[in-house]
């Protein structure tokens, strides 16, 4: 893929050594895996699943967030994380807990050993999930996670509040919407985020300066929004896709039952699934 417009690779600038790319099995990381080999010398790729072969700028790392000390090791050296890795459905706490709430502490904590000063967390709308649909939030709102993975995605927004206030390592929370390679219902019309959107939103988390810590919300240029990331505008995200290309489809399909609570809120089925809990 070229590199998208306006960010050229050969910047200096919008480069780094050495890349690290957590969960890089999962269907982002395959997808990130092609589109930031322009913006880093060497791809670490990592995940606790296989990862394939790699190619001559690629180091591969098979690591389970959960073990410290691997993580410790999967970090040394990098200059960067775009933190993907985890468990990225609604799923029992104990099975999230390992993964997303003590793996995103030991991602932090080996970056702040090792002295990495960027990180770009997948983070997600299931963290706002119980907002109203049709109710447009922007950053600032309070927390209104729909489940115990987004009570984990809010963990690790609080975390790396945390860990930029105190260490300076700066983030940039991406609240992702539904970043597929088609919007497939109502809903998604409005959360949708394109691939090439998706990248852009990536590499300015990575490469524009000064970031602190910025929540944003990621989201194409769809037709209906939610989401408001004036308070974002600094790291200059202008999405450029947009859903319409999939309405026709989405909307032969007939529509959610008028008291189906998916179709009331934000997080759509996620506000109902489980319940995990005896
Ligand atoms: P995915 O489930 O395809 O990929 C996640 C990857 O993390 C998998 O390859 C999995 O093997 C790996 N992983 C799981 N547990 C792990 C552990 N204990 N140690 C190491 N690796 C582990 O998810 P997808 O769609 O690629 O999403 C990537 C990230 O973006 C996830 O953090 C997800 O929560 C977040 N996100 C994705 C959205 C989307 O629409 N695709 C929307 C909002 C957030
Ligand atoms: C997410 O956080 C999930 O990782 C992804 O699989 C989708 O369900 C997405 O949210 C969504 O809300 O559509």
């Amino acid at each position: 893929m070229a590199p998208i417009a306006n960010i050229s690779s050969n910047d200096s600038s919008r480069h780094c050594h050495r890349l690290l790319l957590t969960g890089a099995s999962g269907n982002l990381g395959r997808v990130l895996r092609e589109r930031l080999r322009p913006y880093a010398d060497i791809l670490r790729l990592s995940d606790i699943n296989d990862l394939g072969p790699t190619a001559a700028h690629e180091e591969a790392i098979v690591c389970d967030l959960a073990d410290a000390d691997g993580v410790d090791r999967l970090v040394q050296g990098v200059d960067a994380i775009v933190h993907l890795g985890g468990v990225s459905v609604e799923r029992p706490f104990d099975e999230i807990l390992p993964a997303n709430i003590q793996g995103v502490y030991n991602l932090y904590e080996a970056a702040r050993k090792q002295g990495v000063k960027r990180v770009v967390f997948a983070s997600s709308n299931h963290t706002i999930g119980f907002y109203p649909q049709g109710q447009t939030i922007d950053t600032d709102v309070p927390l209104r996670p729909d489940g115990y993975y987004g009570i984990s995605k809010a963990f690790g927004e609080n975390l790396s509040r945390f860990y930029f206030d105190r260490y300076g390592i700066e983030t940039v929370c991406l609240r992702i919407g539904s970043s597929f390679p088609e919007a497939r219902d109502r809903r998604m019309l409005i959360t949708w985020l394109g691939y090439d959107d998706l990248t852009q939103l990536v590499v300015q988390s990575l490469f524009v300066p000064n970031v602190g810590h910025t929540i944003v919300y990621g989201a194409s240029a769809n037709r209906e929004s939610w989401w408001d990331n004036s308070r974002a505008a600094h790291l200059g995200f202008d999405p450029q896709e947009s859903s319409e290309q999939f309405r026709a489809k989405v909307e032969s399909q007939p529509p959610l039952a008028a008291d189906d609570i998916a179709g009331k809120f934000q997080g759509g089925a996620f506000v109902k699934a489980g319940p995990f809990t005896s």
